[in-house]
């Protein structure tokens, strides 16, 4: 078993409070940490806000505010997001920390001394939108292509330079060594395509920007925002690097790709680190069949959301309606039925069923034999170890329908307990339910968490918090004690 595991998600952009996009890639780092602490494995996960950006600069102007105070409000609204959605990260990283600025300008300083950085008067059209240059080619009608929006700005001025070329053999012979590198597959080919292309040195100072990190050997220039974001992941783990880096997983939307397969690597290098082991990329989804946009008006507020659904509704949605790495469609409608047909009907119809059958004979069983398989555990354990959440939700509602098709072809509600053989068939039946749908429950655990503890406990066989999932799972209950029917653990939505 692993030692340790650090994971990631993107830091965000503070210049707006989180949508479910950003809230997307936090759950799925927020369900492999859960499965991974739940596994007894030391765990860290760490998230954060993207503040010396020009973006931020803006906004702050915009909302009449110091940028200082704007970013100190904005860092607390996310912090507050991801309480909200009960996201349990361990370290909150702002970029303007004294903390980052210190790791940042030391990990500059030694790029610097190894020749890896160099002056240069650059010239080229500026989209703050992509924070980066544009080439010719990404440019549309005189814009960005990703933002028609904005002005792109034209500017010309002295910047330090980051040798990338330097390393366009390293990084290919690394991505042939490492096939895993990148999920899904499909990125990670996109990416050797581009490197083969010819990666071209890149600008990682402003000289008209005065918010950011100034360089330490030319303090009259600030950094690059993404050279100083990406180091993100390496200061959070300042306290004992040795024993944390290199991070296990960083969660990443398809749209930031190249900057964490491409040039993180080479910086990295550069200042003396190992890569990544594995970038974990989302796809992106739409709302509705249409960009998610403040101008269409279907931006998506998390926090509204699980507090007018729940946050297991939104999670099983996200999960189940496409497979990490894929593009989707966030439908309401379909919310709204996923939530009904997996979580208040078929778990939901379990557990009533159980409960109802228990009660009829007191409540209480003993049973002194193993009567579940092991083989879906297994299934469970390989899906949850490659990441695959959509399959392993799957399996756990598949295995819950199978118990309920084995309830329906027993009948046992006929079952007359005066009569013994008929009340020996109840009680193996009804253990039969419990034992199974006990191990749904803990399997659906890591994504559930609040609901399945419940379930566990009103079903008389409560999570042993002092064992790992793994042994949880592994051990059928010999007995159990239900004191009563209670509420639906998830109410059905309309009709
Ligand atoms: O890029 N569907 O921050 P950001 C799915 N600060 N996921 C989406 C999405 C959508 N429609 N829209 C956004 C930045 N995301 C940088 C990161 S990391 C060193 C610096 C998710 O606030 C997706 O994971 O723009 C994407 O990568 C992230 O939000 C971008 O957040």
């Amino acid at each position: 078993m692993q030692k340790k595991f650090f994971i990631t998600t993107p830091i965000y952009y503070s210049n707006a409070v989180p949508h479910i996009g950003n809230a997307y890639a936090s759950f799925i780092a927020d369900t492999i940490a859960r499965y991974s602490r739940l596994s007894n494995v030391d765990t860290r996960f760490s998230t954060g806000v993207d503040e010396n950006s020009q973006k931020v600069v803006e906004s702050a102007a915009t909302a009449d505010m110091a940028v200082m105070d704007y970013a100190d409000m904005m860092a607390k609204k996310h912090q507050d997001t991801w309480d909200a959605l009960d996201i349990r990260y361990s370290d909150f990283i702002r970029t303007t920390e004294s903390r980052h600025r210190d790791f940042v300008q030391k990990v500059l300083q030694k790029s610097f001394d190894n020749g890896d950085i160099y002056e240069w008067v650059y010239k080229g059209l500026y989209c703050v939108g992509c924070e980066t240059f544009k080439k010719e080619t990404d440019i549309v009608n005189g814009r960005c292509a990703d933002h028609p929006n904005r002005e792109l700005e034209q500017l010309s001025e002295k910047n330090y330079f980051f040798r990338l070329s330097k390393y366009q053999d390293q990084i290919l012979e690394f991505y042939s060594s490492h096939p895993d590198f990148v999920k899904p597959r499909t990125r990670y080919n996109e990416i050797i395509e581009f490197v083969r292309g010819g990666l071209e040195d890149f600008s990682i100072s402003r000289e008209t920007n005065k918010f950011g990190i100034p360089l330490p050997f030319d303090p009259s220039q600030v950094t690059y925002v993404w050279y100083d974001a990406l180091f993100n992941y390496l200061t959070v783990v300042q306290d004992d690097e040795s024993k944390w880096w290199p991070a296990d997983i960083h969660v990443i939307g398809k749209d930031i790709v190249k900057f964490h397969g491409i040039y993180w690597l080479a910086m990295l290098w550069s200042a003396g680190y190992e890569a990544p082991k594995q970038l974990l990329t989302t796809g992106y989804f739409t709302v509705d069949g249409q960009k998610m946009s403040k101008s269409i008006g279907n931006v998506i507020d998390p926090v509204a959301y699980v507090g007018e659904y729940s946050r297991d509704m939104l999670v099983l949605y996200l999960f189940t309606a496409f497979p990490i790495g894929e593009d989707g469609d966030f439908s309401q409608e379909q919310a709204i039925l996923t939530f009904n047909a997996k979580l208040s009907n078929n778990i939901g119809n379990l557990l009533n069923r159980s409960i109802a059958l228990a009660l009829k004979i007191g409540g209480k069983l003993e049973w002194d034999i193993s009567v579940t398989s092991t083989e879906k555990v297994e299934k469970y354990h390989s899906l949850m170890e490659v990441h695959d959440l959509k399959w392993s939700i799957e399996l756990a509602f598949e295995y819950a329908s199978e118990i309920n098709k084995y309830v329906d072809e027993n009948t046992p509600w006929k079952l007359d307990i005066e009569i013994d053989s008929d009340k020996e068939k109840l009680e193996s039946v009804l253990f039969h339910m419990i034992a199974n749908l006990r191990k749904i429950a803990i399997m659906l655990l890591p994504f559930f968490d609040i609901k399945m503890r419940e379930l566990l406990s009103r079903i008389g066989t409560p999570y042993d918090d002092a064992i790992s999932l793994t042994e949880n799972l592994a051990r059928d209950p010999v007995s159990f004690f239900i004191a009563e029917k209670g509420e639906p653990l998830y109410m059905r939505i309309g009709k």
